[in-house]
């Protein structure tokens, strides 16, 4: 018994030294099991109690229970101790300054750039008057982006269209980055029944380049097709879209004959303003100003995709967003529209979070 009371006075001096030295709560966690884990040195003094008389248990199990109470209480102040200061110092380095200005959110530190913008507002307003807005791929054949639209293999805008073409294929065909969204009017026609009533915003390439022209750029096109539309919707249609993107009450327009392929009769349009200020005013003036191209779809379009010119027609037209963009929001260059300069962006970009609508207004 002597031997048993001289171990745990040794064991009791050493836990309690090494439960003082644990300088962290994991060092604290190795004392505890090596004392009191199932195979720690208490535990184990512990299980001997099992072989003792019961002379003998009487006095060793008060003692080497007390030895574990006292183990179990010195750990427990210690890991007060220790999440105390661990939970000082973690205050200490979250501290917050209040005095430091609001952090803008992510969602309003990006910008909309005025493609998108102009984009998003052109569908709000299509949008309104009960159009669909359609999508297709960049990557096209030629007979979605040509011969489908009246413009055969030899036909001259096939030079006017500069067109980037892919290699040619094991079949002698060559796929083509499409010149216009037209094709998205084909596939529309060759895929669903009329009445149509649909735009068809995105991006086009030509092999063209300058102030004014980038080798990709964007466009909305428009068509409607039903058996009784006629140039007067397409005009009224075109006057109200002219109203709401320049947020005038009224505009003067002029529907100058003109040539598409795909159209017959075809116009380019113009609106009336005013450009001797600073700011093209809308409306008002004695300029004009070319804004986009028009016509009824042309009978041999229609036929191509297997629409009867004989019950069917409509109208399409198409505008070009970049120009669009620059005359609206006054940017001077093109080309700077898809540099990717955070300055240029952060001058002329929009608020994610004003998304056009003609309610709660075009653009602030
Ligand atoms: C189909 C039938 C008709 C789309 C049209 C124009 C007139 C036009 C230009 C405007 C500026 C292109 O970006 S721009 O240079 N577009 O003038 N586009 S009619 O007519 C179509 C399209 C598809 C099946």
């Amino acid at each position: 018994m002597s031997d048993l009371k001289s171990e745990a006075a040794a064991l009791e001096e050493q836990f309690t030294q090494a439960i003082t030295d644990a300088e962290s709560l994991d060092a604290l966690e190795q004392v505890r099991v090596a004392a009191l884990g199932k195979k720690g040195r208490v535990s184990e003094l512990m299980k001997g109690l099992g072989k003792m008389s019961p002379d003998e248990r009487k006095e060793a199990g008060p003692l080497l229970n007390g030895l574990k109470a006292r183990i179990t209480e010195a750990i427990t102040t210690r890991q007060d101790v220790l999440h105390d200061a661990a939970l000082t110092v973690k205050l200490e380095q979250e501290r917050v300054d209040v005095t430091l200005p609001v952090a803008t959110p992510d969602a309003e530190q990006g910008r909309i750039h005025p493609n998108s913008q102009v984009i998003d507002e052109i569908v709000a307003i299509f949008a309104d008057m009960g159009f669909d807005v359609k999508e297709g791929p960049d990557i096209e054949t030629d007979e979605y982006n040509f011969n489908a639209l009246n413009i055969p293999p030899e036909h001259p805008a096939r030079q006017m269209h500069d067109t980037f073409y892919f290699h040619e294929q094991e079949d002698g065909s060559r796929l083509l980055l499409r010149t216009h969204t037209s094709p998205v009017q084909v596939r529309t026609m060759r895929s669903e029944e009329p009445p149509l009533r649909f735009i068809a915003p995105g991006r086009t390439f030509r092999c063209d380049s300058d102030q004014t022209h980038t080798p990709m750029f964007h466009q909305v096109e428009g068509m409607v097709i039903d058996k009784e539309t006629h140039m007067g919707h397409l005009r009224w249609t075109l006057e109200e879209f002219c109203k709401a993107f320049f947020e005038v009450d009224s505009v003067e327009m002029r529907f100058r004959p003109s040539y598409f392929p795909f159209t017959e009769p075809s116009m380019e349009v113009d609106v009336r303003c005013d450009r001797s200020g600073k700011d093209i005013k809308i409306g008002q003036g004695d300029d004009w100003m070319e804004i986009l191209g028009c016509g009824m779809v042309n009978p041999n379009v229609l036929k191509a995709s297997n629409l009867d010119p004989e019950i069917y027609q409509g109208f399409a037209f198409g505008i070009g967003i970049d120009r669009l963009a620059m005359l609206k929001y006054g940017a001077p260059d093109l080309r700077a529209f898809f540099d990717g300069d955070a300055r240029w962006i952060k001058h002329y970009g929009f608020s994610p979070l004003d998304v056009p609508s003609l309610y709660g207004g075009l653009s602030r």
